[in-house]
């Protein structure tokens, strides 16, 4: 047993597992970006922090590895507690239950829902070991703090095995309307079990207002006070804009606190990158190699959800519409393939490498190849030079809990006049309004937004990346876990006050 400060309960392990001569070494993720970096720098503010994940092992509950593993990087110490789980498990739990069911479903794609395959009972277990794991390493006045919608469930078998725990909850992805969000068989477990938490964290006013609407829906909940939303967010106007959040909600005698605050980026990292010989000679190629031709970015996973056929598609169309640019544009595409081997992944894949070959074989010619597709992870610090090379960044997902790539863009150009363009449905939109915005739903619009970008006179294209900038580098990363720390020491001093005055009763 060990007693934690902070127990961080994310799926995925926080480290690469390195094979050098049969020895296992934990080196630090090859990718400094995303999710669990940001994660990780918390660990340098608490006494004693733990991570929880899950690891293969042949055997259901037989682990033939270490379980617990002390790792010492520029984070800080900290613990890292393995689950194991087996390949059929893993399949269920996250491939099918999560990914096939739930993903759609948080994404408004509900004709994407796949509901024969789940074995809710395997994903009710999965939940379980991580919950026992949590209360296992946290000490008793430790915040447990759960990540993402495939660990729904452990809120509530937390709670059921340790009623005064302190839990928090963060959400990565958008969460839906009630409209949507109720066609999830399992809705009532669900939100029963994000009831169980102290503190609900989303990206954005927005799925924070549509989670108290589901929760009022189905358990009666009671709203708390309402505020004006302010700076980071733009309050109205916008497809994702909310003029007021709930900031609580009352339940069975508990008060559950909502909270709406984005992730940021590392600006300041990106730019030490960029600051390197190498990164400088590598912009410098990429120019070269460019020449006078305007060079337009866009990354993701590949994923129904990002928008890569609309923006192939209307690529497709800007090609016809404006034959004049052949030859004078370039679209770098990096649509990383996905691990999971499921109907939905490979048709999005192999959809978006036949887009690909169509549009390069209608327009392309013997000295220009109109689209760069890589399908493989490109090291991150070659990535930041696209970004700073690019002249637009082209971010069109159909939805998107907040969309990191495109804060990424703004970071890396540092002064440079680059145009983004990005999805009104990313959860980012509601905090960057001087984007190109577009909707990706409509061909006009999409057509419209692109033609704006590449037709921007420098002056505006400018003074609109002054002010992405400033947001950006305002809201970053750090910006993020001060305001989370400060959301946990909220809960900490509520906590102490409820035991004084218990005490004192
Ligand atoms: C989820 C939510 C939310 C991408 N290709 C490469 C690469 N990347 C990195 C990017 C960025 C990260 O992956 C992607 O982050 P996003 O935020 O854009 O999207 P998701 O992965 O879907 O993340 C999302 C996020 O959680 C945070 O809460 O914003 O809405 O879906 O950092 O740079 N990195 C490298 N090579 C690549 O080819 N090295």
């Amino acid at each position: 047993m060990t007693n934690s400060s902070l127990g961080i309960v994310y799926h995925r392990q926080p480290y690469e597992e390195v094979d050098v001569d049969g020895k296992i070494e934990f080196r630090e993720n090859k990718s400094p970006n995303g999710v669990v970096p940001a994660l990780k720098g918390f660990f340098g503010s608490v006494d004693k922090g733990c991570w929880i994940a899950w690891k293969q092992s042949e055997q259901e509950g037989v682990a033939n590895f270490d379980q617990r593993i002390e790792i010492d990087d520029s984070f800080g110490q900290y613990e890292v507690f393995r689950i194991p789980m087996t390949a059929k498990q893993v399949k269920s739990f996250y491939h099918i239950t999560s990914k096939e069911a739930l993903w759609p479903i948080l994404h408004s794609f509900p004709w994407m829902f796949n509901y024969d395959a789940v074995d809710w009972e395997t994903f009710r277990q999965v939940n379980k070991q991580f919950a026992d794991a949590a209360i296992e390493q946290a000490a008793d006045d430790a915040i447990i703090w759960v990540h993402d919608y495939n660990l729904w469930l452990v809120p509530s078998y937390i709670r059921q095995k340790k009623p005064d725990a302190r839990i928090a909850f963060f959400h990565h992805t958008p969460f839906p309307s009630a409209d949507v969000f109720n066609i999830l068989p399992w809705r009532e477990e669900i939100v029963d079990s994000l009831l169980c938490c102290d503190l609900l964290g989303f990206h954005i006013p927005r799925y924070a207002e549509n989670f108290a609407g589901v929760a009022r829906a189905l358990r009666g909940v009671e709203l708390g006070e309402r505020v004006k939303v302010g700076a980071p967010f733009v309050d109205q106007g916008a497809a994702l804009s909310e003029p007021t959040v709930v900031q609580n909600i009352h339940h069975q005698g508990r008060t559950i606190t909502l909270d709406a605050w984005p992730i940021g980026t590392n600006p300041r990292m990106i730019n030490e990158h960029l600051s390197d010989f190498d990164a400088g000679q590598k912009v410098f190629e990429i120019r070269n190699e460019i020449g006078n031709q305007k060079l337009l970015v866009s990354v993701g996973r590949v994923d129904y959800v990002k928008g890569s056929k609309q923006l192939l598609e209307g690529y497709d169309r800007l090609l016809t519409r404006r034959p004049e640019l052949k030859s004078k544009i370039k679209l770098f595409l990096v649509c990383v393939a996905p691990a999971m081997n499921t109907d939905a992944y490979r048709n999005a894949q192999e959809e978006v490498e036949r887009l690909v070959g169509a549009v390069n074989g209608k327009h392309g010619n013997l000295t220009w190849t109109p689209i760069m597709l890589s399908t493989r992870p490109v090291p991150f610090k070659e990535l930041v030079c696209y970004y700073r090379a690019a002249d637009v960044c082209w971010t069109p997902p159909l939805r998107d809990g907040l969309n990191l790539v495109a804060k990424e863009f703004v970071a890396a150009q540092n002064g440079e006049p680059g145009a983004l363009v990005l999805s009104e449905f990313a959860g980012a939109a509601a905090e960057l309004p001087d984007a190109v915005m577009t909707n990706p739903y409509s061909h006009d619009d999409m057509d419209r937004a692109i033609d704006l970008a590449l037709d921007m006179p420098l002056d505006e294209r400018r003074a609109r990346m002054d002010r992405l900038r400033k947001n950006v580098e305002t809201w970053d990363v750090h910006y993020w876990a001060d305001h989370v720390m400060g959301k946990f020491k909220a809960l900490r001093q509520g906590f102490a006050q409820e035991k004084a005055n218990q005490k004192a009763a």
